[in-house]
């Protein structure tokens, strides 16, 4: 067996499914932390699991969950990892508005309890930490593009709860001498982006509305602007982090920025429907197709109480100190995802993830 060992939590999320991918093809022996739930979900790396009692499997699954300390320092006793990457998390902005406590509860304390497992067991000096931060930490913007040294200004429950996980990140660096790194990641999206982010639910609405299924996609403020990626990209940064031989913390971005606006004409252009635009700004309506059918209008609902307008990263130091950088363009990106809504609404919900995630490598 491999001498790197790898512990994922949040590995049935986007990003563990990449990171899992890519680790066990590293060589990694690699742990994955999955939630009980009433149904399975586990299918964005069922392609990648194997039955426990089959000869070189190197992919293992445990029950385990953020709020749940105890259960998380006896599972890395009994992991012994080299290398923990910390995503597991309430990852909706606009949920934690409705869910502030418990985003609080997995995002901000959830890492400590993880920092306190390790600290608790006296793995500090045996083991290197990543902590999936974000650069909803910038929130109102100070500076553009935004930096390591941006100044941070959180604007909701969720980058409230990651603000706290970033600090305590570098403080049991500083405290304790841990090789515990923050990756400041910009939104990173992909064909098994959860279906309610704003990238996923255009794009599978694009094929439903091509198909027939539905009629009119509904959204918040199409005028954020975002700097989106790939995450198959975005988790090779991850890893990189860890391989350094000092800890430290890294932007990942593609230091562009394009507006859901944007994102909408691209997707819609993708299948030969090119949207035309009503109305401007606040007061916007909707758009429609040149037939004059509305396909796309404002939903207040979508909008949030407090939002981040503008995120647009320096991958700087991550190019220099790395070598990383972002080879995904938006257009690729958004052509890759609408494709793939395409071909899972012809072949059903059941095909095997593999072929999303190693698309276009
Ligand atoms: P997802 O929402 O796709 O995945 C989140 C993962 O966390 C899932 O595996 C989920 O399990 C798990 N999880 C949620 N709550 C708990 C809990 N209480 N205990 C254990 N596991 C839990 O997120 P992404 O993959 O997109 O993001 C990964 C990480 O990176 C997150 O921390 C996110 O906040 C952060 N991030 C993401 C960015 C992005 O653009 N994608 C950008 C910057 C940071 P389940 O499947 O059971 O729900
Ligand atoms: P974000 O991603 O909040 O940036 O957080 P999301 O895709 O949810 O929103 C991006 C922007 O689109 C606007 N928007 C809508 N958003 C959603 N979800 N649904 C809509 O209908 C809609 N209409 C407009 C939003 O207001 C926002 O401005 C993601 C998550 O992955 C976080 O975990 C991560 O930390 C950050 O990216 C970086």
């Amino acid at each position: 067996m491999s001498d790197k060992v790898a512990l994922i939590t949040g590995i049935t999320g986007q990003d563990g499914a990449y990171l899992a991918d890519l680790l066990l093809a590293r060589g990694y022996v690699v742990h994955g932390i999955k939630r009980r739930s009433s149904s399975i979900n586990t299918d964005r790396i069922d392609y990648l699991y194997r039955d426990r009692h089959e000869m070189g499997v190197r992919l293992f699954l445990h029950y385990g969950d953020m709020t749940d300390g105890a259960a998380l320092i006896r599972l890395l006793n009994d992991v012994k990892p080299t290398e923990i990457y910390n995503l597991a998390a309430q990852s909706h902005v606009q949920v934690s508005f409705e869910t502030p406590e418990y985003t609080a509860n997995t995002d901000a304390l959830g890492t400590l309890r993880l920092l306190e497992a390790i600290r608790v067991l006296k793995m500090t000096d045996d083991v290197r930490f990543y902590q999936a931060s974000t650069s909803e930490l910038f929130g109102k913007v100070h500076e553009t593009p935004q930096r390591e040294i941006t100044p941070f200004y959180p604007r909701s429950p969720y980058a409230v709860a990651k603000l706290y996980a970033y600090w305590i990140t570098v403080n049991y660096r500083e405290a304790y001498g841990m090789h515990a790194s923050n990756g400041i990641l910009f939104n990173h999206e992909s064909p098994i982006r959860g279906e309610t982010f704003v990238t996923r639910k255009i794009t599978r609405a694009v094929a439903a509305i091509e198909a027939g299924k539905q009629r009119r996609l509904y959204l918040g403020n199409l005028d954020a602007k975002r700097d989106w990626g790939h995450a198959r990209d975005y988790v090779e940064g991850m890893w990189l982090i860890l391989q350094q031989d000092k800890p430290d913390d890294y932007v990942l971005a593609t230091g562009q920025t394009h507006t859901v606006r944007e994102f909408v004409e691209l997707a819609f252009n993708h299948i030969g429907r090119p949207v035309v635009w009503r109305g401007s700004g606040a007061d916007e309506t909707g758009c429609c197709r040149s037939s004059g059918e509305v396909l796309v209008a404002i939903d207040a609902a979508y909008r949030r109480p407090t939002e981040v307008d503008l995120l647009l990263g320096d991958p700087a130091k991550a190019r220099e100190k790395l070598g990383w950088q972002h080879r995904t363009s938006f257009q690729q990106l958004v052509a890759e995802m609408v494709e793939a809504d395409r071909t899972t609404l012809r072949m059903g919900d059941n095909h095997a993830h593999e072929p999303l995630l190693r698309a276009a490598q």
